[in-house]
């Protein structure tokens, strides 16, 4: 009934009346239309930008190089096989800057991410460099035009100006190389993370980051760990030899990589156990082994090695080191899930002979560190894994391996470390490394 009263008051409006309806519609429409296409103008906006910051954030896709060439003026010398040593750094900036320069003048300079030396062979008593380059480009459908752009560019390049390198642009090499491999050509060297932690300032620890200790493993029994280990090239570990007291057969070992020990980012078993000839339980010298993985690691920026120092190398005493490992946060305690690090002082052996401490205890081959009032220091668990200390270009090396102590920082008993300096010629003799 309501519906039929409208449809009359409809009929007797006047023309009037109609004409100033149809123009309080079209307003209405027109109001409605500017909305509408407000609406339609902000949706259109808000997905191009969407796609434009997918693109720019995630869009591209990165491009490996390997290149090689020889570079005239530099004579071969063996310093160049270590990465921290200060032949290879410096040959790596000169490399690096060419290379940046090379790029950031050119059209690729968007493109262009990183370069890297990964390694350095020789020739006729001259180096070859190789480098690993990094590119980001939207270009997947024409990685072929992309590549040769690059090559272009970079020949040109090496055929003019290179500064103080004599480039022999005849033994120029360019090729493509896959994600994983450069990414591991890229992590290869020693005792460098790609991180930066937020606070630096085990018991009297706290929380390590993702690839803050790349080089620290964990070493499991039936997949419950038991012991550290360190990282020391993408097949050898080394760790301590009581690790391996009652169980040593190989087959019911393996080692896992990352933070947490409940998410390990990479897994292997283990095809060699070698513990120091002279370990005799329960005496805590030469508490050293070196255990080989069935197969290597690629390097990642969170699993890396750490440098081993040379045999002469010395470790100043009261400068600072970090322990780090998954062992108990007090004497007896429980096992945290994640990897938590402890900066300590070096204790020169002197001291920690004397009375009050270990009383005669330490020989040459281990190395305390810690704290005559106790708080921070290592525990059960962190066997095996690593003592590092920084050098003054940010590279770490390997001080010590986790060994024994008397209970965890008690006043008086510091962590008793094995060596690494005094055990280097044994490192090298079992790995070669
Ligand atoms: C252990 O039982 C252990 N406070 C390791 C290190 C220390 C003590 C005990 C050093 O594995």
């Amino acid at each position: 009934m309501a519906k039929g009263q409208a449809q009359e008051r409809e009929q007797i409006r006047t023309p009037l009346q109609n004409s100033r309806r149809q123009s309080n519609t079209k307003m209405k429409l027109t109001r409605c239309g500017k909305i509408t296409l407000g609406i339609l103008m902000m949706v259109i906006a808000a997905i191009v930008i969407g796609v434009l910051v997918y693109f720019i954030a995630y869009g591209k896709t990165p491009f490996y190089y390997h290149i090689s060439f020889k570079v005239n003026n530099i004579d071969y010398d063996s310093k160049f096989q270590k990465s921290y040593s200060q032949e290879y750094m410096d040959l790596n900036k000169k490399i690096v800057s060419l290379m940046n320069e090379t790029f950031h003048r050119s059209k690729l300079r968007r493109q262009y991410v990183t370069s890297h030396v990964v390694q350095v062979s020789q020739s006729r008593g001259k180096i070859v460099v190789h480098i690993v380059l990094k590119f980001k480009s939207c270009y997947k459908n024409n990685a072929a035009k992309f590549r040769d752009r690059i090559k272009i560019t970079l020949y040109q390049k090496l055929m003019g100006n290179t500064g103080s390198l004599q480039i022999d642009s005849f033994s120029f090499k360019f090729s493509d190389i896959a994600m994983a491999m450069a990414e591991n050509l890229l992590n290869t060297c020693c005792g460098r993370r790609t991180i930066t932690p937020s606070g630096n300032k085990i018991v009297g620890g706290m929380n390590a980051e993702e690839g803050e200790w790349p080089w620290q493993a964990s070493l499991q029994q039936d997949n419950v760990h038991r012991c550290g280990a360190t990282l020391i090239s993408n097949n050898w570990l080394v760790t301590a030899a009581h690790c391996f007291i009652e169980v040593n057969d190989p087959k019911n070992w393996n080692v896992s990589f990352g933070l947490l020990l409940s998410d390990p980012q990479t897994q292997r078993t283990i095809k060699d156990i070698i513990i120091h000839e002279h370990y005799h339980y329960p005496a805590h010298e030469n508490d050293i082994a070196v255990v080989h993985m069935s197969s290597p690691v690629l390097y990642t920026s969170n699993i890396r090695r750490a440098c081993l120092p040379e045999a002469t190398f010395t470790f100043p005493p009261n400068s600072d080191a970090v322990v780090t490992g998954w062992g108990t946060l007090k004497h007896n305690g429980e096992i945290p899930n994640i990897l938590q690090k402890g900066l300590v002082k070096i204790i020169d052996n002197k001291t920690c002979n004397s009375e009050a401490v270990y009383s005669g205890d330490i020989t040459p081959g281990m190395l305390c560190a810690g704290f005559l009032k106790g708080r921070v220091d290592a525990c059960q668990g962190d066997s095996g894994g690593p003592l590092v200390r920084e050098n003054s270009k940010g590279i770490w090396f390997l001080a010590g391996i986790v060994s024994w102590g008397d209970e965890c920082a008690l006043p008086n008993k510091p962590g008793v470390y094995t060596r690494v300096t005094y055990y280097r010629d044994w490192i090298k003799s079992k790995t070669g490394l």
